[in-house]
C-alpha cells in the first residue's frame, strides 16, 4: 500500500469514528513515573479507556473528586477506567498532593 493510500485509509477511519457506534473505544496509557503523570494532560473520546501504570516503587492514586478514584495503586500495578462523561477532569494523587494531571474527554 502506498503512503498516500494509507493516509486516506486513516483519514477515513477517523471520519467514521465521528459517528457514534461505528468506532471501537480506544485504550490510552498514562504512566506514573518519578512522581508524575505522563502525559500530564490527556485528551480522549467518550467511551475510551485509560490505563494508569504505576512505574514507581511507591503507591499512588488517580483521584478526581466526584468523578473517579482508583484507590491505592501499588508500585508496579495499574488501574484502568472507561471515560463515560465528556468534560475536563482534574485529578491528583491523594498521597502526594503535588501530583496533578488532567483528563479531557471529548
Ligand atoms: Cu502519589
Amino acid at each position: 500500500m502506498t503512503g498516500a493510500r494509507k493516509l486516506l485509509l486513516v483519514a477515513g477511519l477517523a471520519a467514521a469514528c465521528a459517528l457514534p457506534g461505528l468506532c471501537a473505544a480506544a485504550t490510552h496509557t498514562v504512566k506514573i513515573e518519578g512522581m508524575k503523570y505522563l502525559p500530564e494532560t490527556i485528551t480522549v473520546q467518550r467511551g475510551d479507556k485509560i490505563v494508569w501504570q504505576n512505574k514507581d516503587m511507591v503507591p499512588h492514586t488517580v483521584t478526581a473528586k466526584g468523578s473517579f478514584d482508583s484507590g491505592n495503586i501499588d508500585g508496579g500495578k495499574s488501574w484502568s477506567h472507561a471515560m463515560k462523561k465528556a468534560g475536563r477532569f482534574d485529578y491528583v494523587c491523594t498521597f502526594h498532593p503535588g501530583m496533578k494531571a488532567v483528563v479531557v474527554v471529548e
